[in-house]
């Protein structure tokens, strides 16, 4: 189809709009095809983009590095430009909808001349599904659309379910780098110093310039998957999160769904292709980094993975550490910024074999181990089509979702998060989300290790007043006929006066989900002990058959510390008086909770 048959007026008359401002050389419209994903890479090995991987180690997958400048989602060059200030809330950077759009026109203006515009209609959640939604991506990047062909469901069956009027959020994206007459084309073409990650809620539209690397270029993932489909889900009474989705099967055959939100970096894929250390427990995967969920006529609420592949951290991927994940990329895969092996395989550091003399690190040089530097960048990626991997759940594209039983908060703390800890009521929950902190990774550009509070794991991806949004979480939770999940709180990065983690995590974490599937069936406080925080398990009901950890340990890792927590408390209270009245009465009175139970004096 060409674009002057497309009978959707609105989205024709946007691509003609666009390709009038960026002024590309030509313009074509993504079929999603296996032979235009073909075309796309052998494109990609001209411009140096793609070096192919050799057909023995990983068929038919390819090896990109990336522009040192542009390697990581940018939080301090992402915007949302509500029309107030105040609608986005103090924890987002917000510009004036007119001022950025004038910004934005003058960068877009010629910004693909030479380049080919590719037009890409894509669905978040299975093609046509109740809980699905419709983007239309527009990118002068050849490598992002290789990507949403595995991210998402790309081209004819979307452009049908649209129909001739259907809703769509335009997505416009330029790597900013326009190939001008006589000049070669550059493998990995950005524009690092004047990145612009846009986001117009009230309009649903996303503008993303500068940059060619993961969220913030493959739109339909964090851009509008999280930051639009968080207001849209406000507006509509349903909830879009950064949240894992697994099955979880015990010894009888019993199945429930779990969804974990955690932030960046801190074990979301991990947890999503678990293999139980226990035996007889099975776990098996609906998505591993976002959710879409909405309460079900039967008053359960349901759950979808928006996506269709996998963005997955390589560092620290292994046979040992997830063989799920292993499988899953072992074909038809791209790799960013690995290490290229001599053999034509890629190779990362957590890999689990020593790298082999001659490998080309993530810049494309031969890598020297007595650098001291990684030869795989810390935020290295593979993207993996998510029907590869070999747990992947039998309903995990059911368009009405999968019942959810339990919601997981996490994030990386050293000290004063307990193991796991239960919530006693939703508001309790929706106050453990919000307080949740986590020390930051190589995810996002910045410094690493640094302790921030990270609510719900969306500190970087909720569109709007983040106080509003502790407000709609309260609000889901009293739905009328709601059979609501329960909800916990983990940290598998607890770490000991060595330094090293206590917990060893990875399988072992089955033992946390066992313990969380057994709380959801039981009556009160059976198999669990109150403490100020909530619920930790009772010693005989956490499964540590066949674990070797020595029984301080584990007493330190399900311990609260009253000091440490009467210590945060003033934290909290400042961190909740920066959402001034967005901040609902309700997460206040949780917060007084929690000083009465720790016994503070006020
Ligand atoms: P995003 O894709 O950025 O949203 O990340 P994610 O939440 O999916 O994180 P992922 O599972 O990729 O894990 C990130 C890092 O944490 C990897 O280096 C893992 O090896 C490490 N990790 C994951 N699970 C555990 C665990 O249980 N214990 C420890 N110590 N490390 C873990
Ligand atoms: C994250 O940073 O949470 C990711 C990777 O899942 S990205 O798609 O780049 O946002
Ligand atoms: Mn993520």
């Amino acid at each position: 189809m060409t674009i002057g048959e497309l009978r959707h007026v609105a989205l024709r008359t946007w691509i003609e709009e666009t390709a009038s401002l960026c002024g590309p050389a030509d313009i074509r419209l993504c079929d999603g095809s296996q032979a235009e994903y073909d075309e796309l890479c052998s494109r990609l090995i001209v411009t140096g983009t793609f070096r192919p991987l050799s057909r023995d180690k990983k068929p038919h997958s390819f090896y990109a590095c990336s522009d040192p400048g542009d390697v990581a989602r940018v939080e301090d060059r992402t915007f949302i430009c509500s029309k107030t200030r105040e609608a986005a809330g103090p924890t987002n950077n917000w510009a004036d909808p007119d001022e950025m759009k004038r910004i934005l026109r003058g960068l877009f203006s010629g910004a693909m001349r030479g380049r080919t515009m590719y037009v890409v209609p894509y669905s978040m959640g299975p093609v046509g599904g109740p809980l699905s939604k419709i983007g239309v991506e527009i990118t002068d990047s050849a490598y992002v659309v290789a990507n949403m062909h595995i991210m998402t469901r790309v081209g004819n069956p979307v452009l049908e379910a649209l129909g001739d009027v259907g809703d769509f959020v335009p997505c416009l994206h330029s790597v900013g780098k326009p190939v001008l007459p006589g000049q070669p084309n550059i493998p990995w073409p950005c524009d690092a110093d004047r990145k612009y990650i846009v986001h117009f809620p009230e309009e649903r539209s996303i503008w993303s310039y500068g940059s060619g690397y993961g969220g913030n270029a493959l739109l339909g993932k964090k851009c509008f998957a999280l930051r639009i489909a968080t207001s849209m889900a406000r507006d509509q009474g349903w909830l879009a999160e950064h949240m894992l989705i697994l099955g979880i099967t015990n010894p009888e055959g019993r199945k429930k769904y779990v969804a974990a939100a955690f932030p960046s970096a801190c074990g979301k894929t991990n947890l999503a292709m678990l293999i139980p250390t226990i035996p007889g427990w099975k776990v098996e995967t609906v998505g591993d980094d976002i959710a879409w969920m909405r309460f079900g006529k039967d008053g359960r609420l349901y759950a979808i993975n928006p996506e269709a592949g996998f963005f997955g951290v390589a560092p620290g991927t292994s046979q040992s550490s997830n063989p799920n994940a292993m499988a899953s990329l072992a074909r038809d895969s791209i790799f960013t910024n690995c290490a290229l092996t001599p053999d034509g395989d890629v190779w990362w550091e957590g890999i689990g074999t020593p790298i082999p003399p001659g490998s080309l690190d993530w810049q494309g040089a031969i890598y020297d181990p007595a650098s001291g530097k990684p030869a795989a960048h810390p935020n290295a990626r593979f993207t993996a089509p998510a029907m590869a991997c070999p747990c992947i759940d039998p309903e995990w594209e059911n368009p009405e979702g999968v019942p959810i039983s339990a919601i997981l908060f996490g994030g990386r703390r050293a000290g004063v998060v307990p193991l796991v800890h239960e919530a006693y009521s939703w508001p309790h929950g929706v106050f453990m989300g919000s307080i949740v902190a986590s020390e930051t990774t190589a995810a996002a550009a910045g410094a690493l290790g640094r302790l921030r509070r990270d609510p719900f794991a969306m500190l970087p991806f909720c569109g709007y007043n983040m106080g509003d949004y502790f407000g709609h979480w309260l609000d889901v939770g009293a739905t009328p006929g709601a059979i609501l999940p329960k909800f916990f709180y983990v940290n598998w990065f607890r770490k000991g006066k060595d330094g090293k983690f206590l917990w060893p995590g990875y399988g072992e974490n089955s033992r946390i989900l066992k313990w969380v599937f057994e709380r959801c069936d039981a009556r009160g406080d059976e198999g669990a002990v109150e403490t100020p925080l909530g619920l930790v398990p009772a010693r005989e009901s956490l499964d540590v058959s066949g674990l070797t950890i020595d029984a301080p340990v584990l007493d330190e890792l399900l311990s609260v510390d009253r000091d440490a927590w009467l210590a945060e408390l003033p934290g909290i209270g400042e961190y909740y008086n920066s959402f001034g009245e967005h901040l609902p009465a309700g997460l206040r009175a949780e917060l007084d909770k929690l000083g009465e139970r720790l016994g503070s004096k006020g």
